[in-house]
């Protein structure tokens, strides 16, 4: 593969992360401290990019001196605080530089951040080890000089001066600062600069997408990971999907949210049938087949178009829940239950299990809300439903992961998430 560039430095800030929540919360801090106000949201984000102790001289008012000390406690707030995890990868980012890692180009980062902000967040979204060299200036040093920092992670290149190299930025001084030192310069659309291109970068890309596209010479090829969560009613489900979508989201994946039954405008007419809290005296067979219908529906119009536009998709429930509650707890039997859903087509790639007794389930769901149709259906019911689910994690274990749901959110969140992520990052490398 033949690559226009040996070398490639990347800007963190705007360029790798998106850390304009943590900054920003950070600025107000710091300008409280000093009893100065805050300035407008439009000048807030003026300070993403820039040197901080700069900004805070032309957009407040402050002297070098204040500028100084509001550095000070920005840094507390943002590093000791926890602000500096309130970020996440840009879309695009991470098979970008697992490909360009892979193929043997020299990777490094020229940040205006100190090292004690820089690798904590390379570190916690599992990028550290992807670079070769990180440049940061020091704590005092308040007028932090890109082209420096850019020579800076140079200075070990293997190939010296012939290294063909590139720098990408989001703001105008991460363009000058590569002019300055001899490198061909790209302005990252996707980050907080509002006037990158009027330095004259080498050439702009809308998206770290578009930028592969610029190297390769081809699209990405976008590959989406289907993912659905199981359970008996009110074991923790949905308040993990939530969490989990965060996290993927925070580690540069685009996710999508359904669930079943539901999840389209068809399924979800048909959720309003199932579900319903009247006695209809519906069959059975009339109930898994509903199920199956709209689970067929659903995988076309929201699952599968997701999943080729690269998203994450996240389905609270899917088919081992039509095996579980229509299959054991109605004794219609796991056969006919797999044969009638062959027509949505697939299985997901991963099922998290949060696992909770029959019991503590119902003692949960119950104290909130009056019990739907399904629920309505005794305790036999989710005992036969619950040993449903416990053997179908036991029959699948390449595609079931089970967590225990008796632990807090916290911990139950944590458990996915160290489940999930390998499978994701290993299943969507390039
Ligand atoms: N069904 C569905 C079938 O019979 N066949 C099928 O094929 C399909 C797809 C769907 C019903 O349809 C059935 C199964 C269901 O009976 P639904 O209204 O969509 O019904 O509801 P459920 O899927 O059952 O989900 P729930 O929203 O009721 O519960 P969840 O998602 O399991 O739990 P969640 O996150 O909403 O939390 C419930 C409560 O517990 C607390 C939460 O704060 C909330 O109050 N909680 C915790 N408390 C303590 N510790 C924890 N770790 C907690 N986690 C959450």
């Amino acid at each position: 593969m033949h690559l226009p560039y040996d070398t490639i430095v990347f800007d963190l800030d705007g360029t790798l992360t998106d850390s304009r929540p943590g900054i920003e919360s950070g600025i107000r801090y710091a300008l409280e401290q000093l009893n100065r106000p805050c300035p407008d949201p439009d000048t807030l984000r003026l300070f993403l990019g820039p040197p901080l102790a700069e900004s805070f001289m032309i957009h407040c008012g402050l002297s070098e001196e204040e500028a100084r000390i509001a550095t000070e406690h920005y840094r507390k707030r943002y590093v000791d605080g926890g602000g500096m995890f309130e970020n996440a990868v840009f879309p695009g980012i991470r098979p970008l530089l697992k490909r360009l890692k892979r193929d043997g180009v020299r990777l490094c980062v020229a940040t205006g951040k100190p090292m004690n902000g820089t690798e904590p967040i390379l570190k916690q979204f599992g990028l550290y080890g992807l670079f070769n060299a990180i440049a940061c200036p020091g704590l005092n040093d308040m007028h932090a000089d890109k082209a420096a920092l850019i020579r800076r992670c140079l200075a070990d290149d293997p190939k010296g001066s012939s290294a063909r190299v590139l720098m990408v930025g989001d703001i105008d001084g991460d363009i000058l600062g590569g002019q300055r030192a001899g490198t061909d310069t790209c302005a990252a659309l996707w980050g907080y600069g509002t006037d990158v291109e009027s330095a004259h970068p080498t050439f702009a890309c809308r998206t770290p997408f578009d930028l592969y596209e610029r190297l390769y010479g081809e699209k990405l090829e976008r590959r989406g990971y289907f993912i659905s969560l199981e359970g008996l009613d009110g074991c923790g489900k949905t308040t993990q999907q939530r969490l989990l979508a965060s996290t993927l989201q925070q580690n540069g994946y685009e996710t999508l949210l359904t669930r079943e039954p539901g999840g389209c405008p068809i399924a979800e007419a048909v959720r309003g049938i199932l579900l319903t809290k009247e006695d209809t005296h519906m069959r059975d067979e009339t109930e898994a087949l509903l199920f199956a219908a709209a689970r067929a529906q659903h995988v076309h119009d929201t699952i599968a178009p997701a999943i080729a536009e690269g998203k994450v998709v996240l389905c609270d429930r899917f088919v081992d829940s039509s095996i579980a509650y229509q299959g054991a707890g109605r004794g219609l039997g796991e056969d006919w239950i797999r044969q009638i859903n062959r027509a949505a087509g697939r299985l997901p790639d991963l099922t998290i299990y949060v696992r909770l007794s029959a019991q503590e389930a119902i003692r949960r769901r119950f104290r909130e809300d009056s019990p739907d149709r399904i629920e309505q259906s005794g305790a036999a019911f989710f005992e036969r439903t619950e040993k449903a689910f416990d053997r179908l994690a036991a029959q699948e274990t390449d595609r079931f992961v089970t967590v225990d749901g008796n632990g807090s959110i916290e911990e139950i969140a944590g458990a996915i998430a160290r489940a999930v992520l390998p499978r994701v990052e290993a299943a969507l490398a390039p």
